[in-house]
């Protein structure tokens, strides 16, 4: 049987997540991607309108968290994402993960965008988004994000939230012991976008910030990038509407990252 096929956007922390998840349990898949001026056609596969969605023949699995669990219960090689006698915690911890780090960490690396978009390279996004033309977008992204009226509190987070990582680190390599389970993995996913914009938004100074790249450098593997692979073509799309239309779509998570401007992909 072919191997499972992971719709994403190459840059967006909630499909590296999943990428990254795959990996680690060691599941062969491959990648077809879907444009950010496209994005909006996912809702024909995925009501939520978001990726990751992974396709296993004819069966879809939609959401960061729940192509980890499918990973986890297929894994070849590695510790598991969700260790039998830390599930709760495991899980609890990916959670605040998702809804915590995620909204902080993307609206602090659209502001940083803004105020240099030669960091774009570092996203790996391209050319275009890097030149300052490509600020009225990131405008548009922290418009969408409602980003105004979290400027405060997103810079009085992010210190909070590097000290409980650290915290939780506690010297062990991962949080929760010697083997990553899916809170590393949520949690460097999560605050990847941040790692180019932490100088700029000056939480590179920050005591736990070294203990927070360090996981991100131990949990991410190398075999994954953010350079942009296959287009989705006719032929994929139709094969997921297909398996859209006999999986029934589990509930995902009611959490999304709006990197789809409306202005661009819901106009
Ligand atoms: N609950 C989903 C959320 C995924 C998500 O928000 N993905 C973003 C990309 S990072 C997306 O597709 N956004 C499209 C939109 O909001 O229109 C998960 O955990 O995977």
């Amino acid at each position: 049987m072919a191997d499972p096929v992971l719709l994403r956007l190459p840059f967006s922390h909630f499909c590296r997540k999943a990428e990254w998840g795959l990996t680690q349990a060691g599941v062969a898949y491959s990648t077809v991607d879907v444009g950010l001026f496209t994005l909006r056609d996912v809702r024909r596969v995925n009501p939520e309108g978001t990726v990751p969605v992974l396709r296993d023949g004819d069966r879809l699995v939609v959401g960061a968290s729940n192509v980890l669990a499918w990973a986890d219960a297929r894994r070849v090689v590695g510790p598991a994402l969700y260790p039998a006698p830390l599930r709760a915690e495991v899980r609890a911890w990916e959670a605040w993960a998702d809804a915590t780090i995620g909204p902080v960490a993307r609206r602090e690396a659209y502001r940083a965008l803004i105020a240099d978009p030669r960091l774009a390279r570092g996203h790996g996004l391209p050319f275009w988004s890097r030149t300052p033309a490509a600020r009225r977008i990131y405008l548009g992204v922290l418009k969408t994000l409602k980003a105004r009226r979290f400027e405060a509190a997103d810079s009085a987070a992010m210190p909070v939230i590097v000290a409980h990582i650290q915290a939780q680190l506690a010297g062990k390599p991962f949080l929760f012991g010697n083997e990553p389970t899916a809170a590393d993995v949520a949690t460097a996913a999560m605050l990847e976008p941040l790692v180019v914009s932490a100088p700029e938004r000056g939480y590179a100074r920050l005591p736990g910030w070294s203990d927070a790249v360090g996981l991100m450098g131990r949990v991410r593997p190398a075999t994954t990038t953010r350079t942009a692979s296959r287009k989705m073509r006719s032929l994929d799309w139709t094969r997921f509407i297909t398996a859209s239309k006999l999986t029934p779509i589990e509930a995902a998570p009611a959490l999304r990252c709006e990197c789809g401007v409306p202005d661009w992909t819901k106009a």
